[in-house]
């Protein structure tokens, strides 16, 4: 079997994807996501002009070999956009061997490791009751785990807490660059205020987590981890910008909450210090970003050695042939921890033909063969890219800070 062509589609059905479809000589396909939020063209000149000449004749089959060859052969290794070519090429090679073996991809990965993949989606709101109200409701739609993020007074809504950013809306990407505005001595009291609220709310029952967005610095994250300790939160989450893998010690030292991190990590050698030594409890790396199925799979095994558990994350920023993959590889692995799913628009499903399922909370693989999402490209065409930037953040005094 050879690599026949490889096609770059362009769609924005409500948010913009990037798709690759390799085509082999036996008329087998598979589907990649190569989604970079607001980098998106970056990705398709990476695959168009220097990833998909080199591919074709070869065997699709040889998954790891063509891994290591994109990897270590374009000597810059690693970076958001080097790997999310990868990656889509890498989920389309996965889900050719799974339909040549004529199973579901998690067959491929160990086989089944557990019967449902428990999943979050987000609550935001423009105060405390708005935010309860919302949780509440979304307990009723079965969700065991909720993230729940409010705005704070006297400031105007940022990122997950109202509809100027509801991500579910699409609003948070614009067809401009908008600046948000943040105040961290604003945010802190409030945050504690929200879980105690919730808690008496909903329980003890539900998973609740909250999402700060990397916007603390690491004693910050220790106070606010320490303060929201009676609440017993299943994670807090990316309390502090990555890059500086040390930091984490700081917050470690001073607080039993859970610590989770990794959306914007794209290898391993993003997570060596934090895993090693055991400065995290959930690695939240994703297919697209972090070099496919290959790619995330390395990850959480090395992390299963050191008792971290999975978390792919998952909001609609990633196409739902990413959902797919991260599905069976949470589906085969031990460490499983949790699955973001903020779920897709209307214009998304019409798109993307998912065989895998959603049901009150839990994600179901196909038992089909692949990882269960394919592309309507006709459809796909009457969505043509569109030009979205995600917001940036400024403090009070006008200077820049993390978004
Ligand atoms: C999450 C994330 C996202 C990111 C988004 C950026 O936890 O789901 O923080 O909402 O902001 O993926 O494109
Ligand atoms: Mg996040």
């Amino acid at each position: 079997m050879k690599i026949k062509e490889i096609k770059v589609i362009v769609c924005s059905p409500g948010r913009n994807f990037v798709t690759v479809k390799v085509i082999t000589d036996e008329g087998v396909y598979g589907i990649g996501d190569g989604t970079v939020n607001g980098r998106e063209l970056a990705v398709v000149s990476y695959l168009k002009d220097h990833i998909a000449p080199t591919l074709i004749g070869k065997d699709p089959l040889r998954t790891e070999d063509i891994w290591q060859y994109l990897y270590k052969g374009a000597y810059w290794r690693r970076g958001p956009i080097t790997m999310a070519a990868i990656a889509a090429i890498d989920m389309a090679l996965w889900d050719i061997k799974a339909k040549v073996a004529n199973m579901p991809l998690y067959q491929l990965l160990g086989g089944r490791s557990r019967d449902k993949v428990m999943i979050y989606k987000h609550v935001g709101g423009l105060d405390i009751s708005e935010v309860t109200e919302g949780v509440i409701a979304m307990r009723e739609q079965g969700l065991d785990a909720i993230r729940a993020q409010v705005s704070i007074p006297g400031l105007p809504p940022i990122y997950g807490t109202g509809p100027s950013t509801d991500q579910a809306a699409g609003g948070m990407i614009k067809p401009m660059v908008t600046e948000e505005v943040w105040a961290t001595h604003k945010y802190m009291p409030l945050v504690p205020k929200l879980f105690e609220k919730l808690r008496d709310a909903v329980g003890w029952d539900v998973h609740l987590l909250h999402d700060v967005h990397h916007r603390l610095t690491p004693i910050e994250a220790a106070r606010l981890g320490k303060d929201l300790e009676p609440y017993r939160l299943f994670w807090l989450e990316d309390a502090v910008p990555a890059e500086l893998q040390e930091g984490f010690r700081i917050i470690r030292q001073h607080t039993t909450q859970p610590l989770a991190v990794g959306e914007i990590f794209n290898s391993v050698y993003d997570t060596t210090t934090l895993i090693q030594e055991q400065l995290i409890d959930y690695i939240r790396v994703t297919a697209v970003h972090a070099g496919g199925v290959t790619g995330i799979k390395k990850i959480f095994d090395f992390a299963s050695i050191y008792h971290v558990k999975s978390a792919c994350h998952g909001p609609m920023d990633m196409s739902p042939a990413t959902m797919g993959a991260n599905i069976h590889v949470d589906t085969a692995i031990n460490n499983f921890g949790i699955q973001e799913f903020t779920g897709y628009t209307k214009e998304t499903y019409d798109v993307f033909k998912c065989d895998w399922r959603y049901d009150r909370g839990y994600l179901y693989p196909n038992e089909t063969p692949g990882h269960g999402t394919d592309i309507d490209e006709d459809l796909a065409a009457k969505y043509p890219y569109a030009a979205a930037y995600l917001p940036v953040a400024r403090l009070e005094d006008g200077s820049m800070t993390s978004w």
